[in-house]
C-alpha cells in the first residue's frame, strides 16, 4: 500500500461514510406479493396438456395432471426494460425424496419466446423450500414467471408467497469520483456491458459517468452475431459464404455512438459461444465437418462481414477487438482441442490476425485475450504463442481476463505474469477484471479492496502499454459470479471499498 497523506484519508472516509448512509436510499418496493386465500390470482397452468391448478385452501396453489418439466404454474407481470427485479418463491413436493425446482422467466417479442432460468433448488420431501433469483428485464412486450421442475415432469406441487420486488437504485452519477477521472490521461477505464443493462437509460447514464469504454458481455460474440439461417440459405451457392447479424449488441453500440463512448469487441474466434453450424457442410450439423479451405473462407467472410457491418452502422465506435480468446490449454500449455484448431490446425490464430488487420478499420487495435496468465504451464504458453503471432506483426496487444480471487493467485504471481508478457513490448489492457470473496463481512471487503489496490498499482508500472482496464460488469448482483460479490458496486450501486482502493491506487 502507498502511504496516503492525511487530508486525502480523511476526505476519502467521509466520501465513503456518506456513500455508505447514501446506499440506505436505493428505492425497492414489494410490487406483487401472492395471495392464494381467494383465488387464483392471474397464475395459470402452462402446458399443452391436462395440467390444471388448484387452491389448497392454505394459502398455496397446487398444480397437477402434469406432463412434462414446463407443465407449471405461471402468471403475466409488466416490467420495464433494463430495471431489475428480485423474485422469491416457496415450493414444495410430497412425492419423492428430493426434486429439483427452477424458477424461470418465459419471453416474447413479435411472437417468439425465450427463456432464462433465474434461480434452482432442490426440494426435500414435504418441505417448503425457496427459490430466490435475480432478473434484469429484457426488451420483450411478454414476460411470464413460473416455476418449473428438472427431470420430475409428472410431479406435483405446491407454491406460495412468490415475491416480485422491483429496484430502481439511486445511481452515484455525480456525487463520487468517476474512474474514468482517476485514470484520465493514462488509461481508458471500462467494463462489461450486457443487452438489458444497455436497456436502461438511467443505469447507462449512471456506466457513462464511470466509464470511457464498454465490451459487450456476450452481444459480439459468435453465437449473437452469425446468422446460420440467413448462411445457410447462401450456402447453397457459396459453401465459405456467412451473414451476420447486430442485433443483440445494438443497444449498447447505439448508445455509445450517441455518448461518444468507445466499445471494445470480444471477440471474433472463440471455441465457446459459437454455433456448431459455422463447422458443418450448408451449416448444418448432421453434415460433416467443412474442409480446411471453406473454414478458411468463412473464418475472413466472417471477420470481413463484421468489420463492415459495424463499421457502416457505427462507425468509428470499436477501437480495439479480441480477435481470439482463450486458445491456450491449462493444463498443457498446449493450443486448446477445438473445432478451429480440428478443422484448420495450428494456424487458425495467425489466419484470424491477418484477416482482421486485412478488413478491420485503419487504427483498429487487434489483441489475444486469455486467463490465467499469472499461472503455468499457461503463462509460457500464452508467451510462446503470442511470439509466433507478433513475427507475422498482426497482432497489436495481449488482454489479461483477471477473473481473480482474492486468496488467489498472490500478487507476486500476477505481478510475474504481467512482467513476462510486458517484456514483448506488446500493448497491454485488463479486458475482464474481478476479484471474488467468500462474505460480504467489513473484513473481507477490506481484504478485497486490497487487492484491487495491488492490482491497479502493479499495473500502472506500465505507463506506455496499458492502455485500458475493465471490470467485468458494474453490480455484484448482475456479475456472472454474483455470489461471489467480485465487482466494485454492490446490489444497490452503491461503491465498496474495492471502488475507493482502485479510486486511491490512481490518486
Ligand atoms: O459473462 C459471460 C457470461 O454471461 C456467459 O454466460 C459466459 C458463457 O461463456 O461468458 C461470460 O463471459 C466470459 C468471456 O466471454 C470470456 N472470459 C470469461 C468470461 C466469464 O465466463
Amino acid at each position: 500500500m502507498t502511504l496516503m497523506k492525511k487530508p486525502l484519508a480523511l476526505l476519502l472516509t467521509l466520501t465513503l461514510t456518506l456513500a455508505l448512509l447514501a446506499s440506505a436510499s436505493a428505492e425497492t418496493a414489494v410490487l406483487y406479493q401472492s395471495d392464494f386465500s381467494a383465488d387464483t390470482d392471474g397464475w395459470y397452468p402452462r402446458s399443452l396438456g391436462a395440467a390444471a391448478i388448484e387452491l389448497t385452501g392454505e394459502g398455496a396453489l397446487k398444480i397437477t395432471g402434469r406432463a412434462g418439466d414446463w407443465h407449471s404454474p405461471g402468471r403475466d407481470f409488466e416490467l420495464t426494460a433494463g430495471e431489475t427485479y428480485q423474485l422469491k418463491v416457496d415450493v414444495r413436493q410430497g412425492d419423492r425424496p428430493e426434486a429439483r425446482f427452477i424458477l424461470s422467466v418465459a419471453h416474447s417479442k413479435n411472437g417468439v419466446e425465450s427463456y432464462e432460468n433465474l434461480a434452482f433448488a432442490n426440494a426435500k420431501q414435504g418441505e417448503w423450500t425457496t427459490l430466490e433469483g435475480v432478473y434484469v428485464a429484457g426488451d420483450f412486450d411478454r414476460n411470464v414467471f413460473y416455476v418449473e421442475t428438472y427431470s420430475a415432469g409428472t410431479l406435483d406441487y405446491e407454491i406460495r408467497d412468490f415475491v416480485l420486488i422491483g429496484e430502481k437504485p439511486e445511481y452515484e452519477t455525480e456525487t463520487i469520483p468517476a474512474l474514468k477521472d482517476v485514470y484520465a490521461g493514462r488509461f481508458d477505464f471500462g467494463t462489461a456491458v450486457t443487452f438489458n443493462e444497455a436497456l436502461s437509460k438511467d443505469r447507462m447514464a449512471f456506466y457513462g459517468s464511470q466509464f470511457n469504454i464498454f465490451t459487450p458481455g456476450n452481444e459480439l460474440k459468435p453465437d449473437s452475431v452469425l446468422d446460420v439461417l440467413a448462411s445457410q440459405q447462401l450456402a447453397r451457392d457459396d459453401e465459405t459464404a456467412v451473414a451476420v447479424k447486430l442485433n443483440a449488441a445494438a443497444p449498447l453500440l447505439s448508445w455509445a455512438q450517441l455518448n461518444g463512448v468507445k466499445v471494445h469487441g470480444h471477440v471474433l474466434v472463440w471455441h465457446n459461444q459459437t454455433p456448431e453450424a459455422f463447422f458443418h457442410e450448408s451449416y448444418s450439423f448432421a453434415k460433416p465437418l467443412v474442409s480446411r479451405e471453406v473454414m478458411l473462407g468463412r473464418l475472413e467472410n466472417y471477420i470481413r462481414a463484421v468489420m463492415e457491418l459495424t463499421e457502416e452502422k457505427y462507425p468509428g465506435v470499436i477501437v480495439s477487438w479480441d480477435v481470439v480468446n482463450e486458445a491456450i490449454d491449462d493444463s498443457t500449455g498446449k493450443l486448446r482441442d477445438s473445432r478451429w484448431l480440428q478443422i484448420i490446425g495450428e494456424d487458425y490464430l495467425a489466419r484470424a490476425f491477418e484477416y482482421a488487420r486485412k478488413w478491420a478499420p485503419e487504427g483498429t487495435l487487434l489483441f489475444y485475450n486469455d486467463y490465467n496468465s499469472a499461472l503455468e504451464p499457461k503463462l509460457t504458453g500464452i508467451m510462446s504463442l503470442l511470439e509466433s503471432l507478433m513475427a507475422e506483426g498482426n497482432i497489436d496487444g495481449y488482454g489479461f481476463q483477471m477473473h481473480h480471487d482474492v486468496a488467489f493467485p498472490s500478487d507476486a504471481q500476477i505481478s510475474a505474469g504481467l512482467k513476462r508478457v510486458a517484456a514483448t513490448g506488446l500493448l497491454l489492457r485488463v479486458s475482464e477484471l474481478d476479484v471474488t470473496i467468500p462474505d460480504t463481512s467489513e473484513a473481507t471487503l477490506q481484504k478485497q479492496a486490497d487487492k484491487y489496490g495491488a492490482i491497479m498499482r502493479m499495473l500502472l508500472e506500465y505507463p506506455n502499454q496499458l492502455i485500458s482496464v475493465q471490470t467485468w460488469g458494474v453490480q455484484d448482483n448482475l456479475s456472472w459470479r454474483a455470489s461471489q460479490y467480485p465487482l466494485l458496486f454492490d446490489a444497490q450501486a452503491q461503491p465498496k471499498p474495492a471502488f475507493w482502493a482502485v479510486v486511491e491506487a490512481g490518486q
